[in-house]
């Protein structure tokens, strides 16, 4: 099936069979070269996602700047949160190498036709959701980012290994907050496994669907973008984190997660995915706001936006008098 936002007309035979036999070979596909008009569109459909995603993922964590209990945690918090806005700004220059420009892709976003993660439409409601963010959501998108690192587009994948590791840090500060509050007071510790216990599971969803109900997964496999499918990506998560969890004393919130010897996987219990769909939606805790907080900076910059523009209007003219 071929998802509606991708549709596209057929592409010459032969030029699609020399297209895919580069893919085969392993070779990166640039902003110049032929591509399938489907190709261009899910890079464009993934990515954009991608884009507004470390942007709106800013607002939770941003939340607790001006909370953070100490002068090393606010500026850690703060690089970190600064970080994300950087993600952002090189995966949409990246989505423009697709012929797009990044100002429409932002008001498909402020329109809410646009999709974002799902995991940053969760509340945090404690100290230790920065913790568990660095901790669990950091760590999600490592383990997808650095299989996009592989992706067959080149402007994607570049941005992905300078991301992955600024990805590091920041999944490395968080467990250290996870770390410090688990072995702290009795308050402490509970309010790092309160923490994990909201997190897991919306961290699961980051992978998107189960393979069989993965519409886009056919199309991006095939054409090298997607490495792994997002439940391999998901099992591989959940295999690294049970070990991490053990190391701080803390307990994943899954009664049901068994060992499985054959597989030397963790097998975990079922995923809520009427709870996914519905924050895919636009139902979840944070939905609303989160697009309101988006609009309302999106409106507040406004005069950034002009000044740039005429300061660009000034230079141009002044190069044009000089030449
Ligand atoms: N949330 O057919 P599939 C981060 C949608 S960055 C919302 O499986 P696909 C860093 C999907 O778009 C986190 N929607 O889709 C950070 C599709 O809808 P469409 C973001 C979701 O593309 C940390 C439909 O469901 N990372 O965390 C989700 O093959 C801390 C069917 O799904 C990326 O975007 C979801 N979780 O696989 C920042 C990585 N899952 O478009 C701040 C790049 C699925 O057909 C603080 N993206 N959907 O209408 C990907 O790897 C893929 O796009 C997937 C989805 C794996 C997300």
């Amino acid at each position: 099936m071929t998802p509606a936002s991708v549709v596209a007309p057929a592409e010459d035979p032969k030029r699609l069979a020399d297209f895919e036999a580069r893919i085969a070979r392993g070779e990166t596909i640039e902003p110049k070269d032929w591509m399938p008009e489907r190709y261009r569109r899910q890079l464009i459909r993934m990515m954009s996602q991608h884009a507004h995603s470390e942007v709106v993922g800013m607002l939770p964590e941003g939340n607790w700047i001006t909370r953070a209990p100490s002068l090393r945690r606010k500026m850690s918090l703060m690089a970190k949160v600064q970080d994300e806005a950087g993600h952002g700004l090189y995966i949409y220059c990246g989505t423009e190498t697709l012929g797009v420009d990044r100002h429409d892709l932002i008001l498909q976003l402020l329109a809410g036709t646009a999709k974002y993660s799902s995991i940053f439409n969760y509340p945090t409601i404690s100290w230790a959701d920065m913790g568990a963010i660095g901790w669990l959501v950091d760590g999600a998108a490592i383990v997808n980012q650095t299989m996009l690192a592989k992706a067959s587009y080149g402007p994607y994948a570049r941005a992905m290994v300078r991301i992955c590791k600024e990805e590091n840090f920041h999944k490395r500060q968080g467990f250290e907050i996870m770390t410090v509050l688990s072995g702290g007071t009795p308050e402490q510790h509970a309010m790092a496994q309160d923490s994990l216990n909201r997190w897991w599971w919306p961290s699961l969803m980051m992978f998107g669907p189960h393979d069989a109900d993965s519409p886009n997964s056919g199309e991006l496999s095939r054409w090298g973008i997607k490495r792994k499918s997002n439940d391999e990506l998901r099992q591989r998560f959940v295999n690294m984190t049970v070990a991490q969890a053990k190391a701080i004393n803390l307990t994943i919130p899954d009664e049901g997660m068994r060992f499985n010897e054959a597989t030397a996987n963790w097998e975990f219990s079922a995923i809520n995915w009427d709870d996914f769909w519905r924050v895919v939606k636009g139902d979840g805790p944070c939905n609303r706001e989160r697009l309101a907080a988006r609009r309302k900076a999106h409106d507040d910059g406004a005069w950034v936006r002009e000044a740039a523009a005429a300061h660009a209007a000034k230079q141009t003219e002044s190069t044009e008098a000089a030449a």
